[in-house]
């Protein structure tokens, strides 16, 4: 049979059969043959095969995994490996906040550079509370560079209704830091009772209330929640997928001198030259060189060969 991962616990999966039926699934043997040297086999989202332990069971064994056709996914620092969270949807909704956590452009730019093969909306929740006016303008360049975005309430409602019409027909994950209230949107639009948290007051950060990915119908549109991040890295190795994730330098790249530049510290570099007139946003491109950085932490000293490290250790 075939089905859809709703809910991973503990590695026992929750799969919708095509009939509708869910079965409570683990893993056939050990490993699956598809997904050898991954944190994780089977993420919410995905299409795998199963059969049954047995005739009438609500019980099954997963057998295979089927390509993704998106992935969200970001690099488990503890374990060394990079970790899928969802898989299969058709939009990454980014969930940031005004306050409590703040709202951290940079973690936005991360979490766009963590999308595979999927489009990304930003939706600013806690609009009940005001942005500053640099925030604010920095938060209306995504719309500028062509994401769509929303501003709204979970509390009050505002504007709750015409984002849900953004969703229609679509599968949407919701990702963003621990706090932002990626589930009390979710309750907001679903109606839905899932457990949202208290913030902690020493650190002015949400506390890790969802705990795994689960998936939620709603009217004409699918939600995933997601457990939330305080920290978020970048799952590639290759640093020219995170200049790719950044719009404004792939439009500037065709003028750069060098194919396949990483408008770091090569000559006559057409992004470095929009910063420094100031059409390139120089906060976004200096997160860029975070994630470059970050990424370099990663390689043993000899093969830095790209960043801004490795241009420091020439020095
Ligand atoms: N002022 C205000 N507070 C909100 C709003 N939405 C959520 N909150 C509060 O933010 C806190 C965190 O909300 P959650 O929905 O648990 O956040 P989350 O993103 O799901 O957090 P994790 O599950 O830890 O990733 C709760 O105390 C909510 O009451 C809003 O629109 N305005
Ligand atoms: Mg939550
Ligand atoms: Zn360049």
């Amino acid at each position: 049979m075939e089905g859809i991962v709703l809910r991973s616990i503990n590695n026992i999966y929750s799969v919708r059969s095509d009939q509708g039926d869910v079965y409570s699934c683990r893993i056939k043997g050990k490993q699956l043959a598809q997904a050898k040297g991954e944190y994780n086999p089977i993420v919410v989202g995905d299409v795998v095969d199963f059969t049954l332990s047995g005739e009438g069971s609500s019980e099954g064994l997963v057998t295979f995994r089927h390509d993704r056709r998106s992935e969200f996914s970001r690099w488990n620092d503890k374990r060394s490996l990079n970790q899928t969270i969802c898989a299969n949807m058709d939009v990454v909704v980014c969930v940031c906040s005004v306050e409590s956590p703040p709202f951290r452009p940079r973690f936005i730019d991360r979490v766009i550079a963590c999308c595979k093969s999927v489009p990304v909306m930003i939706v600013l929740n806690k609009c009940d509370i005001l942005l500053t006016e640099d925030e604010l303008e920095r938060f209306e360049l995504y719309k500028k560079l062509g994401y769509q975005t929303a501003s709204v309430s979970a509390e009050t409602g505002e504007n709750v209704e015409r984002f849900v019409k953004m969703l229609e027909g679509k599968t949407a994950a919701f990702v963003g830091q621990s706090g932002v209230g990626k589930s009390s949107l979710i309750n907001r639009i679903l109606g839905t009772d899932q457990r949202v948290g208290d913030l902690n007051a020493k650190y002015n950060r949400g506390n890790h209330t969802t705990n795994h990915a689960l998936m939620l119908d709603g009217p004409g549109f699918t939600l995933i929640d997601t457990p939330g991040f305080r920290e978020i890295s970048v799952p590639h190795d290759d640093p020219h997928l995170v200049a790719q994730s950044f719009p404004e330098f792939v439009k500037a790249s065709a003028k750069c001198a060098y194919d396949g530049c990483l408008h770091v510290n090569e000559p006559d570099c057409e992004v470095r030259r929009l910063v420094e007139k100031g059409k390139i946003n120089a906060d976004r491109y200096e997160s860029y060189l975070r994630m470059l950085d970050t990424m370099e932490d990663r390689l043993p000293v000899w093969g830095r060969n790209w960043g801004r490290k490795c241009s420091k250790g020439q020095q």
